[in-house]
Formats: C-alpha cells, structure tokens, sequence
C-alpha cells in the first residue's frame, strides 16, 4: 500500500485529534526511520523525546523480546523478578531513595499530584481538600481531566471541563510569583524545567533554584517534570542538575523505555514516597515485568553509552550551527542538550510550512506553538549526521 492510501485510511476510521505530517514510517533504526516508499528521514523530534536512546535499539529490543517470551504481566497482587531490580538501578542512578512505576507520562504526573496532596495532609497538616499546587502558565503535563484543569492552552482545556479544583497557575519563570502564591494551604509546586510545549522555554537562570529554596524554606514540595527534559535530553541526566537543583519529587517517562514500552514513574525519598499505603494508588500494568525489563536496558544504554555526555557535546554544536545559519525567518535559536528551539518570526507564516519543507529534504521536526520549530534527534546522534543535516536544514530556513 502507498502511503495516500494509508492516509486516507486514517482519516476515514480514526478520530481527527492529531495533524500529523504526511509521512507514513514503516521501520525505524537509530536515529533514522523509513516510510512505506522507502524513503529515509533524519527522526529529529524523537517522539517527543522517548527516543533518547534512538529507533529500535537492540538491547532495548532484545530485553523487551526475551522477557516477553518469559512473562509479562502479573499485576501488582503478586509480585515479579524485573520490578525489584529495576527499583534498584533506577535508585542507583537517579539519586532518589524509591520510585513509583506508572505507565503513561499523564499518570505519573497524577500518582505525583496525589502524593503531594497526601503529604500536605498527613505531614503538613493542611485541612483536608484544601491542598494547593502552584503550576505555571504555559505548562504541559499531560491530557486527563485535572491535568488539563490546569492548562493554560484553550484548545486542551477549554471543552472538557468541568475542571478540578486546586491548582494555582502564576507566570513561568517568575519565581517571586511562586513565592506570593503560596499560602498554609500550598503542597507543592510543580514546573518543567524547559517548557517543551510552550515553545522550548528556558526560564531566567537561577530559576529552579530559587524556587527550589523558596519551596524549602516555605515547607512546601518542590516536583519536578522532567518527562520531556529528564534522561539526557538537556545534557544532564536531568534538567534540575544544571542549576543543581534536586527537586523532592521528579516525575519520569518517554525515553524510560527507550520508546519501546510506556514506562513512566515518580523519583522521591522516604518520607514522601514512603507515604502511600497499599491500596491508594496503581494501575494493572504499572510495574510489570515486560516494562521493568524494558526500562532497565534502557537506563543501561543511557549509561554505557554515555548518552547523557553526547546530548551535551553535540547539542552544543547542533545549536551554534543552526544559529549560524543565515535566515530573515530566524528570531531566535535556543536550547539545551538535544532540546532545541528555532523560534521564527511571526510574518515567516507559521513553523509548519518549513517543517513539511523539512520533510521533504530527508528531516522530521514538528512545529510547536505554531512559530517554533523544535530539533530534539535521538541522543545518539552524531557530528557527521547533524553535518548532513545542517545544509539541508539550511536550504529550507532561507527560503522565501
Ligand atoms: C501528545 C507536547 C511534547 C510532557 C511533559 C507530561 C507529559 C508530556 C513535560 C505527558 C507529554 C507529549 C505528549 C504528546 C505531545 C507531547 C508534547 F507537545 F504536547 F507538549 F513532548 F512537547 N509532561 N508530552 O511533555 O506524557 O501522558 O503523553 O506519556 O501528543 O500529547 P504522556
């Protein structure tokens, strides 16, 4: 089949909640994927950054196939032989004393918004359904009912309500804006720290610590989404570490499975984590031994690869060079690691004509918020590939 026809397929049966470029892949390999006529493109969005590690990587595929064949699912009731050491090795590597394993990014961020509110009662001693939590406008975390409560995009939130209360939304960035908000009844405060969906948003250095600090001295739960930025993205393991922050809470997903799996989980210590009781929280497939397996070959590539130090190093190039580059549609070029923004000017007539450009030269990136064009490639890219990039990227930013 050609892919018109596999489009047409997907316009007729599936709902309309996406507009994807029209390219239909059909394998994928590192940092490159093929669609059904053979082509080849340079994947620079990563789904979204699950694919830290790149397409198909075969430890990953070679964990996920020999634990499927093992057993992959024994739900929570009973207990598995994947789950404790992942527990362990995500301990290890992460810094966090324990973690909650969820499945999507969306739950992780509600098993975190739950355990802030538990905290807030049984140690802060707010009254009980009072509990706030101060996000920041501009924010992604996901699509359920209570985290599109708190989005400030219409398209997200505007339909679906009604909308559950609690949340508190102040200006991203502005950390004396966290800090006015905050009230004895504030749990936490819970920011990304680049905003991926607002448009590759890199917040005032000093930022997170200072909201840090104001959260500690204030008594109230620093949460961290690093779904998006944690993992290497950003040059660090996580985006925190840059200000060497360590927030009390940071929430985990994507590229914890390597793009295999949804595998997604909360990091904290003791005396947060240690609070859920058996029964307040979980999910049948959270935990199980095929995404236990599969998050462990994927944290082992991000170490023996040094996948973490690659984000950092060819981030840096990628970023100078796209700034080079000499186009009257350029505002601005930012980002950290392999997160990177080119933000156009609003007469360039929107991100998305240069992306379908982009696709036609051999690359994927996706438009965000309508002017930015984000390039997040697998952290396993390297000098020579982003070199083949560049000029192609070029062509289509310097064009009428
Ligand atoms: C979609 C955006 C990116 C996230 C952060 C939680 C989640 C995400 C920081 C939820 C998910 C995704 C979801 C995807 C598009 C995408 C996205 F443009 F919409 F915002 F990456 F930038 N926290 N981000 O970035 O994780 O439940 O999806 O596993 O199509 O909605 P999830």
């Amino acid at each position: 089949m050609k892919s018109s026809e596999f489009i047409q397929l997907e316009k007729k049966y599936g709902a309309n909640n996406y507009h994807p470029l029209d390219v239909v892949i059909e394998r994928g390999e590192g940092v490159w994927v093929y669609d059904v006529e053979g082509n080849r493109y340079l994947d620079c969005l990563s789904a979204y950054s699950a694919l830290n590690q790149g397409h198909v990587h075969p430890e990953i595929l070679k964990a996920m196939v020999e634990q499927a064949s093992r057993v992959t699912l024994t739900s929570r009731a009973f207990r598995n032989d994947q789950l404790p050491l992942f527990y362990k090795e995500l301990a290890e590597m992460s810094g966090y004393e324990m973690s909650l394993p969820m499945n999507s990014g969306a739950e992780a961020v509600e098993t975190a918004i739950k355990l802030a509110r538990k905290w807030a009662y049984q140690v802060k001693k707010v009254p009980r359904h009072q509990a706030e939590i101060i996000v920041a406008a501009g924010n992604f975390h996901g699509r359920t009912t209570t985290i599109i409560s708190f989005s400030t995009e219409p398209a997200y939130r505007d339909d679906f309500g009604p909308f559950t209360p609690g949340f508190v939304i102040v200006p991203y960035g502005d950390s004396s804006a966290i800090e006015k908000a905050i009230n004895p009844n504030t749990a936490a405060v819970m920011i990304e720290p680049i905003q991926g969906e607002g448009g590759v948003i890199i917040p005032p250095a000093g930022y997170l610590k200072k909201v840090k600090e104001i959260c500690e001295r204030e008594n109230v739960l620093f949460i961290a989404d690093e779904i998006q930025t944690g993992l290497g993205r950003t040059g660090k393991l996580f985006a925190c570490q840059h200000e060497d922050v360590r927030p009390d809470l940071t929430i985990i997903g994507k590229a914890l499975s390597g793009g295999f799996y949804p595998v997604s989980a909360v990091l904290g210590d003791a005396p947060t984590m240690g609070l859920y009781q058996p029964g307040e929280h979980g999910s049948t497939f959270g935990g199980n031994p095929l995404g236990a397996a599969v998050a462990r070959a994927a944290l082992r590539v991000i170490r023996e690869e040094h996948l973490v130090e690659n984000a950092a190093v060819q981030g840096e190039y990628f970023s100078e060079q796209l700034a080079e580059i000499p186009s009257r549609h350029i505002k601005e070029v930012r980002g950290k690691g392999l997160l990177i923004g080119v933000e156009l000017k609003p007469e360039a007539g929107g991100a998305r004509r240069f992306c379908e450009k982009m696709k036609d030269a051999g690359i994927l990136a996706k438009e965000t918020h309508q002017h930015v064009i984000r390039f997040a490639p697998p952290l396993t890219i390297q000098r020579d590939t982003i070199d083949w990039a560049l000029p192609r990227i070029r062509e289509v930013l310097t064009m009428p």
